[in-house]
């Protein structure tokens, strides 16, 4: 019969999911990490109590992270990834031949040993040599890294509470702003407009000061809270709605959610 295993988003709202069984539990320096296995979404990753991504529904996360920003920017030879330690979002951003070196920087190595060991479809671009993966704060090196730029930027981090909260700052913003070519492209993950509004209007307002082109846009998660999710795309100079079309043939095959009409019409907002 297994167990109910609650994400409480608040004092009146909570999503349950029925487990089988917990395959993986361990305190790291930074959080909790769980892997159990449900009924229902299959594999789920979990940090410190949050659904992180699931086996069932990831590829509607991370398609939805990695390619609006990977078919628009200009160039893409450099990618740099923050967070995103289940390796769903560097295997989206490795399916494109153009990437040359991806440099993934994740805080916490427990929640890759984890994923490695538990979440293997999801993981699956680990061992590409043009993956840089580096365990240390995303934070530190958006402010003092002096490696060389990037054409993309892609933030995959978890809610803005407890750890994951520096990630939703405006200091932590101007250090990824910093890293990023004059004309490239930033992307995150921006929380759920409907469950969480206060801290979606906050980082578009955050975002708004530093990029001249700012644009949410809207996908279903059914992982997470009211299954509607939004991610931020931005730029200085580019447009979201003009992506490059060879970038898309050579990928679409192989996805199971984002397309070219798609990507035309995620960015279309309710009012
Ligand atoms: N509410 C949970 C939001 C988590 C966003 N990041 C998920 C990481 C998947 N790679």
């Amino acid at each position: 019969m297994g167990f109910w295993y609650d994400e409480t988003f608040d004092d009146h709202t909570r999503l349950s999911l029925r487990v089988n069984e917990t395959l993986f539990s361990g305190q790291s320096d930074f959080q909790k990490v769980e892997v159990i296995d449900t009924v229902g979404f299959g594999r789920v990753l979990v940090v410190d109590g949050v659904f992180m991504t699931s086996e069932y529904d990831e590829f509607l996360y991370h398609e939805m992270l990695v390619h609006p920003a990977l078919t628009t920017a200009p160039r893409i030879e450099r990618v740099l990834v923050i967070g995103g330690g289940d390796g769903g979002t560097v295997r989206e951003v490795l399916r494109h031949a153009e990437v040359r070196e991806c440099v993934m920087i994740e805080i916490d190595e427990m929640v890759v040993e984890a994923s490695k060991q538990y979440l293997q479809s999801i993981g699956t671009a680990w061992d590409d040599p043009r993956l840089d993966l580096r365990f240390i704060d995303g934070i530190d090196y958006v402010k003092t890294s002096r490696d060389d730029k990037f054409d993309v930027i892609l933030i995959d981090g978890t809610d803005p509470i407890g750890p994951g909260a520096v990630l939703f700052d405006e200091d932590f913003f101007v250090g990824c702003k910093r890293m990023l070519e004059d004309d490239g492209v930033m992307a995150l993950q921006s929380e759920s407009p409907l469950l969480m509004m206060d801290a979606f209007a906050d980082v578009q307002r955050t975002l708004r000061k530093l990029f001249a082109e700012v644009h949410p846009y809207l996908g279903p998660v059914p992982l997470y809270g009211t299954g509607t999710w939004s991610w931020t795309w931005c730029s200085d100079t580019g447009e979201p709605l003009r992506p490059n079309h060879e970038r898309q043939d050579a990928i679409v095959e192989a996805l199971k959610s984002y397309n070219p009409d798609l990507h035309q019409a995620i960015f279309a907002l309710p009012t």
